[in-house]
C-alpha cells in the first residue's frame, strides 16, 4: 500500500509539470497507470505517444488525445517508470518487455521525467537485463549472449522476442555492458538506461515527493 502510494505521488507530481498542449511520451507500467489519470482530469488537450498497447488502451480509455508516433518527430517530455534507479541515475528498464519503444520515446523527448516509488532507489544498479531480440537467429543469438533467457510473455508489439541477461548481481560498468549490448547483433534494443538520458527522477515515499534534478 505504502509502495502504491509512492508511486501515485510521484505520478501526481510529475502530472502537475505538464503545460496545456504539450506532446507528451507515456510510459508504460504500473506508476505510469497513476499518471494517466492525473494528465487526464487536468483537460490539458495534450498530444500523447503511447509506448505499449496497454498505455495506449488505458489512455484512450481516460479521454486522452492518443496519436501513432509517426505523426510527431519530436516530443516535449516523456514520462514513464523504472525498475531500479542508481546513484548516478542509471536506470535498469523493461520489466513490462516495452523497453525498446520507451526508449526510442525517451530520446525524442527534451525531457525525460522517470517517476518512481522509493524502492526502486538503488545504489548500483544490478542484472538481469531486459532484452528485445530479433527473432531471426534467436538461438544463435542467445548462444553469443551466454546468460540470456527468453521470457515466455508475448512478444513485443514489434515483433521481437524478449528476453532478460542475467546474471543477476552488481552490474559493475554499466556503460561497457550497454555499448557491448548495442553493438551485438540480433539485440533490438536493451533496457539500460544511461543518466545522459535523463532529466528528473520524481520519487514517492512515505515523507512525501522528492524531485531530483540529473
Ligand atoms: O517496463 C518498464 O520499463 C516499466 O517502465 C517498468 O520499468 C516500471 O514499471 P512499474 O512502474 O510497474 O514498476
Amino acid at each position: 500500500a505504502e509502495r502504491e502510494a509512492g508511486k501515485r505521488a510521484a505520478a501526481r507530481a510529475a502530472a502537475a509539470d505538464v503545460p496545456h498542449g504539450a506532446r507528451v511520451g507515456l510510459g508504460t507500467g504500473s506508476t505510469v497507470a497513476h499518471l494517466l489519470p492525473a494528465l487526464a482530469e487536468r483537460n490539458l488537450d495534450l498530444r500523447c505517444v503511447a509506448t505499449s498497447p496497454a498505455t495506449e488502451e488505458a489512455a484512450l480509455a481516460l479521454g486522452l488525445r492518443v496519436e501513432p508516433f509517426s505523426a510527431l518527430d519530436r516530443l516535449d517530455v516523456a514520462i514513464d517508470g523504472a525498475d531500479q534507479v542508481d546513484h548516478e541515475a542509471w536506470l535498469v528498464k523493461g520489466g513490462g518487455g516495452a523497453h525498446t519503444r520507451e526508449k526510442v520515446v525517451a530520446v525524442a523527448a527534451a525531457r525525460f521525467v522517470v517517476i518512481v516509488s522509493d524502492d526502486k532507489l538503488v545504489e548500483r544498479i544490478s542484472g538481469p537485463v531486459p532484452l528485445e531480440l530479433l527473432d531471426f537467429g534467436l538461438p544463435a543469438t542467445l548462444r553469443r549472449l551466454a546468460h540470456a533467457a527468453v521470457r515466455d510473455a508475448p512478444r513485443s508489439p514489434d515483433g521481437g522476442v524478449i528476453a532478460d541477461l542475467g546474471p543477476a548481481g552488481t552490474i559493475a560498468d554499466p556503460a561497457a555492458l550497454s555499448a557491448w549490448l548495442a553493438a551485438t547483433p540480433g539485440v533490438v534494443e536493451h533496457g539500460l538506461f544511461p543518466p545522459a538520458l535523463v532529466d528528473e527522477v520524481v520519487v514517492g515515499g512515505p515523507g512525501g515527493v522528492r524531485r531530483w534534478a540529473v
